[in-house]
């Protein structure tokens, strides 16, 4: 049937229909992989339980990462319903208002900083910890999401970009911790999406313009586009590939700004 058939699969950070995390859900499904949707709280968990049901996803557990006990627990149930565990989506970010706006040390406080890179960053060798256990000797894959912020300055990114570094830092250790254990740990860096953590960020949109007019595909990515590229990583068709970052960004990446013009960058 599909390249994921049989796979059991965590997916954290479905928030809504937009979310990057319901189209890897989406294309995971599709190519026959069983999955667990994880839900942040009691308010999202009717929208994530909805949602699933449109893929066909009937398995939720709850999963802050800023609860460490929670994230134990969620894993012990993970054990309790499939006994071992292939694969794991990290879709997760989170940075207090002021860190991703205007200019960077004006939202650069120890507060800020601690919780972007906690709930950012530490949260994907956190929940590798507990993971990690359940994917021995099994051909099992973890993927993170992250962004061209992490290496280079992208204008009101700020201290986001200091923890998607991090993420991507952390990717590799894990990869190169992990691969004695048959687990492989790779990023895809997406470019940008018009998701919930997206809405409310100024100048969004112009950004998308910018983007559009820039990338050498000459538009922006979808999250069906980032899903299937997530699910490749996370098959065995994938079986070379850790430690990686993977753009899909329609290769925006690849260019220097270096002789755009003012107006038009
Ligand atoms: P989204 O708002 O749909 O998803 C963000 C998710 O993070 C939500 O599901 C939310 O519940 C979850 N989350 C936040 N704090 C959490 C916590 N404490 N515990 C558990 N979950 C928590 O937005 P998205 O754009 O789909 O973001 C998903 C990932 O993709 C993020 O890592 C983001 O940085 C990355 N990304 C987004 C873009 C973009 O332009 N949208 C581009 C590249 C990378
Ligand atoms: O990683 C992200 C955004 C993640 C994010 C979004 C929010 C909005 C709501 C983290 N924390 C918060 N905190 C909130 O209070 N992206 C890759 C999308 C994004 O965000 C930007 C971007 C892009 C792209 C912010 C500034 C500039 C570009």
């Amino acid at each position: 049937m599909g390249f994921l058939d049989s796979k059991k699969i965590v997916v954290t950070g479905v928030a809504s229909d937009l979310s990057i995390a319901f189209g890897i859900a989406s294309a995971m499904k599709r190519e026959g992989a069983e999955l667990i949707l994880t839900y942040q709280n009691d308010k999202l968990k009717p929208r994530v339980e909805k949602l699933g049901a449109k893929i066909g996803v009937s398995e939720f557990l709850p999963l802050d990462v800023a609860n460490e006990e929670e994230v134990a627990k969620t894993f012990e149930e993970v054990k309790k319903t499939w006994g071992g565990l292939d694969g794991l989506v990290h879709a997760i970010a989170f940075a207090p208002r002021e860190a991703i706006e205007g200019r960077f040390l004006d939202g650069c406080n120890k507060d800020s900083f601690t919780t972007a890179l906690q709930i950012s960053a530490y949260s994907f060798p956190l929940l590798m910890r507990y993971a990690a256990p359940l994917m021995q000797g099994r051909k099992a894959a973890a993927l993170a999401m992250t962004y061209l912020g992490a290496v280079q300055a992208v204008p009101n990114y700020n201290t986001m970009g200091v923890a998607k570094a991090a993420l991507e830092a952390s990717v590799r250790y894990l990869a190169a911790d992990l691969g004695q254990d048959g687990i492989r740990v790779n990023a895809v860096s997406a470019g940008p999406i018009r998701t919930l953590a997206a809405s409310g960020i100024k100048d969004f949109r112009k950004m998308l313009k910018g983007f559009e007019k820039t990338a050498p595909l000459r538009r922006c990515v979808t999250i069906e586009e980032v899903g299937n590229t997530a699910a490749f990583l996370c098959s065995d068709l994938a079986s070379g590939i850790t430690g990686e970052i993977t753009y899909v960004d329609a290769g925006f990446n690849i260019f220097s700004s270096v002789g755009v013009e003012e107006d038009e960058k």
